[in-house]
């Protein structure tokens, strides 16, 4: 089915289920998977947790989408309740779903390099006389299990995400890595990832960016990349997150102070050790924006475009998705609020599911881009 066909017979769904907006926009044509697809790029977002109850939110992607990303469902601490068992039920209701929307899915993510993330029970733990034969039995067990049950329907997986302390340049250290050394443990969840997915993409995700202050983060995920592909780990490409915006989300400067040609050399580098890029989780921390929705809401644009065009000006990126498409279900709303206590814009559609002004960017992005050679059906 094309994708407008779907995103037509989509719109008469949400016809039934919701009113306004949602409806206009679900049949709203052509959708932002249909823009992006014209060019050989996969766009779309993530789902899970309330927003996935939400039928008239599911339309909404159903439409729009090319693409899902379980927002939470593929965790460790959502998957593992404890060292022996596995809780798939939420993960496999997103699959399903999108498999009967017709959207593709990317996992995320296979280790999540960083300890505050992983489930508890990782830390307390009995590994035994031998930890190091353990904590390997672990992680193979695990990453088997997960990429087996998920691929082919998820050709992408994010194998290792956040490895890096941008403040440092160091790997983060997890319970399980303690026995193993960060980088064996990275290097064995790719491999695992690529014998139980001889043909899935394997993406190391993490949030450096084109700001003049992350210049620490961007040098340490280049060496982590270049000891990945000199030891022939099979990484195939950098999952850039792009949470827009300065971390310092009072400073004065609004959307931060950008280096792009630090930036761009970072990215030469990247691509020239033939990896691929994904824009992994699109959205824009608006806090130093003004209150005013109207220029806040030009703003935001206007930074999503000129940084789409940037990424999209490399042929070797292929996928772009948003970490929500409403701010509604955005995550910025409650771990970043603002200071002045008004929600949050930071994604394409309003918290009523309107299409803002940063979906025209994405559109115009998409349109503008050169076609390039799509990797995925
Ligand atoms: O959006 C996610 C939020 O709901 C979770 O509470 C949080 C912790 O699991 O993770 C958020 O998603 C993060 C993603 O997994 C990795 N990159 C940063 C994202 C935003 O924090």
């Amino acid at each position: 089915m094309t994708v407008d066909r779907r995103a037509m017979i989509l719109g008469g769904a949400a016809l039934a289920l919701t009113s306004g907006s949602a409806r206009l926009d679900a049949m709203s044509t052509p959708s932002l998977a249909a823009l992006a697809r014209a060019k050989g790029i996969r766009f779309g977002s993530t789902m899970g947790g309330s927003n996935f109850a939400n039928p008239a939110y599911r339309t909404l992607n159903a439409a729009q989408c090319g693409l899902v990303v379980p927002e939470n469902a593929m965790k460790w601490v959502a998957l593992r309740p404890d060292a022996r068992n596995f809780d798939f039920r939420a993960a496999d209701a997103i699959v399903a779903w999108a498999r009967r929307a017709g959207l593709g899915v990317r996992g995320h993510t296979l280790l999540w390099q960083f300890e505050r993330w992983m489930p508890e029970w990782t830390r307390t733990h009995d590994y035994g006389a031998n930890p190091k034969a353990e904590a390997a039995r672990l992680l193979v067990a695990h990453i088997d299990t997960v990429v087996r049950r998920y691929a082919p329907a998820v050709d992408s997986f994010d194998v290792v995400n956040e490895a890096v302390d941008p403040d440092t340049g160091l790997l983060h250290e997890t319970a399980l890595s303690k026995h193993l050394g960060a980088e064996a443990t990275i290097d064995l969840a790719f491999h695992t990832a690529r014998a139980a997915a001889p043909r899935a993409q394997l993406v190391y995700n993490d949030f450096m960016s084109w700001q003049s202050y992350d210049g620490r983060h961007r040098d340490a995920v280049l060496r982590l990349l270049e000891g990945l592909v000199k030891r022939g780990t099979p990484v195939t490409a950098l999952g850039v997150q792009s949470h827009l915006g300065s971390k310092y989300s009072e400073a004065p400067t609004g959307l931060g102070a950008l280096d792009e040609t630090a930036w761009r050399r970072f990215l030469d580098e990247v691509t020239g050790m033939g990896l691929d890029l994904l824009v992994t989780e699109l959205d824009v921390h608006d806090n130093p924006l003004p209150s005013a929705v109207g220029p806040r809401d030009r703003q935001v644009a206007a930074h999503t475009r000129a940084y789409l065009d940037l990424m999209l000006s490399y042929p070797q990126c292929r996928t772009v998705m948003c970490w929500g498409l409403s701010d509604r279900y955005s995550w910025l709303q409650e771990l970043r609020p603002r200071p002045d206590g008004l929600p949050k814009r930071p994604l394409p559609y309003d918290a009523a599911f309107a299409p803002k002004p940063m979906r025209d960017a994405i559109a115009a992005a998409f349109a503008a881009a050169a076609p390039r050679k799509a990797t995925f059906a």
